[in-house]
């Protein structure tokens, strides 16, 4: 079978789970097909949605005190690639680097983004490695003089269950020891500011959430009507998550592959949890793992940060 025959079998194998298990509940990694991509860059852009624009202003400002916390020779290790916008503000100010290595699962969108980066850097050393990242994948050799390091920005990890934090952690513990690892984390703050970056004004949110069900229409042919479903999203206080929702509007039917799933009035798919931490206990978390917390960069409104941890 090819990848995307593949790919497409565990989708609807993950579906047909989420659908049958109550609560229903699936990874939000469904997100991101082209169309949830693109949404997402969008989201990004938004003047509600400040974790993107709040953590680019950090290390604008830092990247240089973060970049001597890695040292000289560093392997860049970069978890969840993307477009590279953001590790730029590292490797320019990188002393003499080793090697910058992305790692991400998106083949094609890794190696152009690489591409633009080597016209940048042109004398950069650069690794890519196509791989899921939260799976056992293999890195080019450490460096022999310098320490090998890890970059995972954007929060990304507050998308993570409790049991995939702590095995990012492990996982990055191991790979990283000797070494760092620089991460984003969004904090902890007045859930009317956290319910506004995910219940947009224009509604490029509600659409993102919305394509997953879209998405499912497309590549597995559910049938469903998509007037049926209304995007949600709200602040857990005692979990410390934004969750987002597909909220069924009335009694209705989702068919995938000739199953029939009934949805009742008000009924949800949980689609994301998006986890919000406070400094000290997100340090707690990996040091459970062995991390030792360095310095923390923090913009004035205290809503975003930046955070060493030594491996
Ligand atoms: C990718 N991730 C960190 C985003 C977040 O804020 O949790 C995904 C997102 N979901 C809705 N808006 C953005």
């Amino acid at each position: 079978m090819n990848q995307a025959a593949s790919a497409k079998q565990r989708f609807a194998s993950d579906l047909h789970l989420a659908l049958s298990q109550r609560p229903r509940s699936v990874a939000p990694k469904y997100f991101y097909d082209e169309i949830g991509s693109q949404l997402f860059e969008q989201i990004c852009e938004l003047p509600e949605y400040y974790p993107t624009r709040t953590e680019l202003a950090l290390l604008r400002a830092h990247g240089a005190e973060m970049a001597a916390c890695m040292g000289p020779h560093a392997q860049l290790v970069e978890y969840g690639a993307g477009a590279l916008r953001k590790v730029r503000h590292l490797i320019a100010h990188l002393d003499e680097p080793h090697a910058f290595v992305p790692v991400d699962i998106s083949g094609a969108h890794l190696l152009s983004a690489c591409a633009e980066l080597q016209q940048a850097y042109p004398a950069l050393a650069i690794k890519p490695v196509v791989a899921d990242f939260t799976q056992p994948h293999d890195l080019p050799p450490r460096p022999a003089r310098g320490r090998r390091v890890g970059f995972f920005p954007g929060s990304s990890i507050g998308n993570f269950s409790p049991a995939e934090t702590q095995a990012f952690f492990q996982m990055t513990a191991q790979e990283l020891r000797g070494g760092g690892l620089l991460i984003g984390i969004d904090l902890i703050k007045d859930p009317a500011v956290l319910h506004a970056a995910y219940n947009d004004a224009a509604g490029v949110t509600a659409a993102f959430n919305l394509n997953l069900l879209a998405r499912a229409r497309r590549e597995l042919g559910a049938e469903f009507d998509p007037a049926g479903f209304e995007h949600s999203a709200f602040y857990n206080a005692p979990q410390q998550r934004i969750e987002m929702h597909l909220l069924s509007l009335r009694e209705q039917r989702f068919r995938l592959d000739g199953v029939d799933y009934e949805f009742a009035a008000g009924e949800t798919l949980h689609t994301e949890n998006s986890h919000k931490y406070s400094i000290a206990g997100f340090q707690a978390q990996a040091a459970r793992a062995g991390f030792r917390a360095g310095p923390v960069w923090t913009d004035a409104r205290g809503w975003f940060s930046l955070l060493w941890l030594e491996a």
